[in-house]
């Protein structure tokens, strides 16, 4: 039995509530979508992702991951997650591009990849960014989930004091959200893609962002998120910036896009939504689904130009 429309799309949730929901999806459409645990946070957290899969058996096909909540202050981004997870289900066999897509790649799509923090920001601190994991010899907690990965680990635009927002903890991979993706992801072998959504600036980048050496792709990354920010502005007239991170933003090492690119992931991208600064990470609940919307085109954009390639 089909379980609900209750969840309102429209709103920021709770953890409980975006898991429930995701249970919810995965039951609704059980041939197409399932929900799997990929891991725990330090605090214990459950962290699932939903898998979109049309293929029979135990097939790995090409797959396209989808990051969201990497920070934890960042809600549009997990709500947009978990409005993106219930389009897909609804469109699939519908709209020709989803349909499409699904024929050929799995679709892996983690809503919450720092379940502690959004904990935190609902409960203790609106504006907390980092994971909840000790440090040991300091009263700071947490270090920055996107400093975390094994891309030039430690380099330039991340911090080694444990009292920074851009901490980037003792070792490559010591935040445990962030080995359970990683882990996940070397374990199947075959992720062509890999889309990480935080917010806010309307900007989408990709690699680099530890340096400003030219990736050897980016003039295919270049057309292709240009071509993604055209369709996104196509509904309501959102302007994006397209670039590499290190000039687009500033420079960043240790981040999830880089790690993907560089262990041959090509089609590596992050995206900074909804706004410019005006209400920056506290975007008003109504504009939830406007920005999930038109993001949806832009994420389409990638993803036909990944199953094409
Ligand atoms: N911005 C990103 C950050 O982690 C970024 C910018 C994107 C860095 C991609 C590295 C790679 O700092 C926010 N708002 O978190
Ligand atoms: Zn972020």
């Amino acid at each position: 039995e089909r379980s609900s429309n209750n969840f309102n799309y429209g709103a920021y949730h709770s953890l409980e509530a975006i898991y429930r929901e995701m249970d919810s999806i995965a039951r609704d459409f059980p041939e197409l979508a399932s929900r799997v645990k990929i891991g725990h946070s330090f605090e214990n957290r459950p962290m699932y992702v939903l898998k979109f899969s049309t293929a029979e058996g135990r097939r790995r096909r090409p797959a396209i991951w989808l990051n969201a909540g990497i920070h934890s202050r960042e809600w549009i981004s997990q709500a947009t997650a978990i409005w993106t997870a219930r389009k897909i289900v609804s469109d699939y066999g519908k709209d020709p591009a989803i349909t499409s897509i699904l024929e050929k790649m799995d679709i892996f799509l983690l809503p919450v990849a720092n379940p502690d923090g959004y904990v935190y920001t609902q409960t203790q601190n609106r504006l907390w960014r980092k994971t909840r994991s000790h440090n040991p010899g300091s009263p700071c907690v947490g270090a920055d989930p996107n400093r975390n990965w094994n891309a030039s680990f430690a380099g330039e635009g991340a911090s080694d004091n444990p009292c920074s927002e851009v901490y980037h903890g003792p070792h490559a991979n010591s935040e445990v959200e962030v080995k359970s993706v990683v882990d996940f992801i070397q374990e199947h072998g075959n992720f062509k893609c890999f889309i990480d959504l935080h917010s806010y600036s309307q900007l989408l980048m990709y690699p680099y962002g530890y340096t400003v050496k030219k990736a050897a792709d980016a003039d295919e990354l270049d057309k292709v998120a240009r071509c993604a920010a055209k369709a996104l502005a196509s509904l309501s007239g959102t302007t994006y910036q397209v670039g590499p991170t290190c000039t687009t933003v500033y420079p960043a090492s240790g981040s999830s896009i880089d790690w993907a690119y560089d262990n041959g992931i090509k089609y590596a991208f992050t995206f900074e939504l909804r706004d410019t600064g005006h209400y920056g990470f506290l975007l008003p609940a109504n504009q939830i689904i406007p920005t999930a919307e038109e993001t949806w085109l832009g994420l389409k954009t990638i993803m036909e130009h990944v199953q094409d390639n």
